[in-house]
């Protein structure tokens, strides 16, 4: 099969529960649209660890449920190696929460290991943040901190136990590559709401950086355009999605940390399927949907599963003309 879907429902790494089920809240907007999209697919799911929020547990404050974290990383990047060494030419990831951003680019760089990987996160927040200066300890917010084997301590703001310390290099360290990505090769998209920490990493090492503004200005299509271009040495290309990058007022609640002035669904559409239709794109992922924060009815998961649809339509449109040529 060409296109090939990963599900992790883990939401071990949201500070509000409920992330787990938005896979689900996905595939009901998938019956309400009388879309077979996932009978389509093969579907592989990966094993979580999500049991253990049920246990009385001694929590690592700094990096919550870490633990539990590292062991999903490990599935989800054998995997992909194992889906995308096996000739999957485009692979979709539906997670729950965004930690698991960090495993999908353990796995893409673990199935690629010769291929300079570009990155582009379409999200409200940077995902920068270390269990070093982390303000939630919550592990949604470090994905990227990890893929780049940033610690930043120049902006400390907690101790580690020794414990944790161990943890967070060996969360660095899945798939044996760290860094698995350099900051040049990075783009936000939609970034809105970000720490001083997350700031400071920022210009430190000169990200691109768009904002809605200048998606507003500019248009979609052009700033996917330029990040592609500004990817321009990368060989791969991988494209998280988090929901919050649109706006919540347009849009609805239903992610666990909705954010005004985001990006119009629209926007979010033009943007991702016109990354679907460059050869580099690999691996897109679309995360962070709560069903049980939605305050429409699940209209997240039904726009969330509708620009799913576009995209890949979109990649297999590319793939079939590949295919003939
Ligand atoms: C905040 C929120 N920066 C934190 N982060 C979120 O807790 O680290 N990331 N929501 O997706
Ligand atoms: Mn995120
Ligand atoms: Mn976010
Ligand atoms: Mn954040």
């Amino acid at each position: 099969e060409n296109i090939q879907i990963l599900e992790i429902r883990s939401e071990l790494g949201a500070g509000t529960r409920g992330a787990s089920l938005g896979i689900g809240a996905m595939k009901v907007a998938s019956l309400k649209m009388n879309d077979t999209y996932f009978a389509h697919y093969p579907l592989h799911l990966v094993p979580n660890e999500n049991e253990i929020l049920f246990r009385p547990s001694s929590t690592t404050r700094h990096a919550k449920h870490i633990k539990g974290i590292l062991k999903v990383y490990n599935y989800v990047a054998d995997a992909m190696e194992q889906l995308l060494t096996e000739g999957t030419q485009f692979l979709t990831i539906l997670s729950g929460d965004h930690s698991s951003a960090g495993a999908s680019i353990a796995g893409l760089r673990k199935s690629y290991p010769d291929k300079r990987l570009g990155v582009i996160w379409v999200d409200a927040h940077a995902d920068l943040h270390t269990p070093y200066t982390t303000p939630s300890g919550n592990v949604h917010g470090m994905p990227l901190a990890a893929s780049l084997g940033f610690d930043n301590l120049d902006m400390r703001q907690n101790n580690l136990s020794p414990e944790l310390n161990v943890y967070w290099e060996q969360l660095k360290r899945v798939g044996e590559i760290s860094p698995k990505i350099y900051p040049e090769d990075l783009v936000f998209i939609g970034l809105r709401d970000t720490e001083k920490e997350e700031n400071f990493l920022i210009d430190q090492h000169k990200i691109k950086v768009f904002e809605v503004a200048e998606v507003q200005e500019k248009g979609a299509l052009r700033i996917a355009e330029e990040s592609l271009h500004y990817l321009q040495n990368c060989d791969i290309i991988y494209v998280s999605f988090d929901v919050d990058s649109m706006d919540c007022e347009l849009v609805s609640e239903g992610t666990g940390t909705p954010v005004p002035n985001g990006l119009t669904p629209e926007e979010a559409r033009q943007l991702l399927c016109r990354f679907a239709q460059e050869d580099r794109l690999k691996c897109m992922e679309v995360t962070e949907v709560n069903p049980l924060l939605d305050n429409k009815r699940n209209l997240m998961a039904e726009t969330a599963f509708s620009i799913l649809r576009s995209v890949t339509d979109t990649v297999e449109k590319r793939l079939r003309s590949q295919a003939t040529d």
